[in-house]
């Protein structure tokens, strides 16, 4: 169904509107992971499993999602069941927002749409799995995630286990370096590498505690929009194994080149080869990760909550 006269206007849920004009804390949740990153129908139940962590954690969810070109901030069960099972869902990005809301299509919304939806409905605090970034052979293909250069923008706490370890990490930290966003280790100086603890790169930054990440966005939102990027790694007995990991992601990565994948269908090709290729492991591993991604985050932003009172 067209939308009758294209806007870029948010519907916000209930729950999530009384919070926020409450100053009460909300958490931003992406929903291209549930569409793209995870395989139907496991996304389903890992969608109420993200939102029950921000809960636990002290805050209201927030799931981001365009429907019928209106972006959504805060899903109904039936909206999480729509994004979730809905096998042509387009994954949008920052510069699909536009097309969608003119056009009345639907989509998931990826770390960039999802972080200037929240920012612009007034969260300050976003939750996701791993960042995406540098592509490795980038310099080749010049396939960069566009969620780089949005966190340069947007000003919002992003919680996050790195960036996806499919990618250049290094490159992408240098990237991240040149765009001014704030990195900080959370309770760690080697930058985690989603899947597995440590990236192999370290990270100049570390805060031992959720206020302690509140106060460095507070003060980056007093000098200049931008992200901080609160980079969360798993403990190290729950990451994926090494050696299976770095096998699957070489696996992973060559049959994405023979199949030809390219632009916005790179990412979830690689992620759902490692979901088959490792047996499902990367799979239990990725939901593993993204929960204690959310559940700092509530945290985060019942402190951030506190500090504006
Ligand atoms: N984190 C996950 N799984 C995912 C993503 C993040 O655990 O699928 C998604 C995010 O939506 C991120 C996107 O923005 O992958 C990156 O896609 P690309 O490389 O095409 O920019
Ligand atoms: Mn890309």
């Amino acid at each position: 169904m067209p939308n009758p006269s294209p806007s870029s206007a948010s519907v916000v849920s209930p729950e999530v509107a009384d919070a926020l004009a409450a100053g009460r804390p909300v958490v931003a949740l992406e929903s291209t992971l549930l569409a793209h990153g995870l395989p139907r129908p496991e996304n389903r139940a890992a969608a109420d499993q993200v939102e029950a962590a921000v809960r636990a954690g002290g805050a209201v969810p927030a799931t981001i999602a365009v429907l019928d070109g209106v972006p959504h901030v805060g899903l109904t069960a039936a909206e999480v069941d729509r994004v979730c099972a809905d096998e042509e869902l387009a994954k949008l990005g920052v510069r699909d927002l536009p097309v969608a809301a003119a056009l009345g299509r639907s989509g998931a919304t990826t770390v960039s749409s999802t972080a200037l939806l929240a920012a612009r409905a007034g969260i300050g605090v976003f939750a996701t799995g791993g960042l995406g970034g540098v592509h490795r052979l980038a310099s080749e293909t010049f396939d960069e995630s566009a969620d780089l250069v949005a966190l340069a923008r947007t000003s919002l706490v992003v919680v996050c286990a790195g960036v996806k370890s499919i990618l250049d990490v290094p490159a992408t930290l240098e990237r991240l370096e040149s765009l001014s966003v704030t990195v900080v280790g959370y309770r760690t100086t080697r930058f985690p590498g989603f899947y597995v603890a440590d990236s192999g790169s370290p990270v100049d930054w570390s805060v031992d505690s959720a206020a302690e990440a509140a106060a460095v966005f507070a003060a980056r939102r007093d000098l200049a929009p931008g992200a901080v990027v609160v980079a969360n790694p798993l403990p190290a007995d729950q990451q994926l194994d090494t050696r299976l990991h770095d096998r699957v992601i070489a696996d992973a990565l060559a049959a994405a080149d023979a199949a030809g994948a390219r632009g916005k269908d790179v990412t979830p090709f690689i992620l759902g080869h490692l979901h088959e290729a490792s047996g499902g492991a990367s799979l239990a591993v990725n939901v593993r990760l993204v929960l204690r991604n959310a559940e700092l985050a509530g945290q985060i932003a019942a402190e951030l909550a506190a500090l504006s009172r």
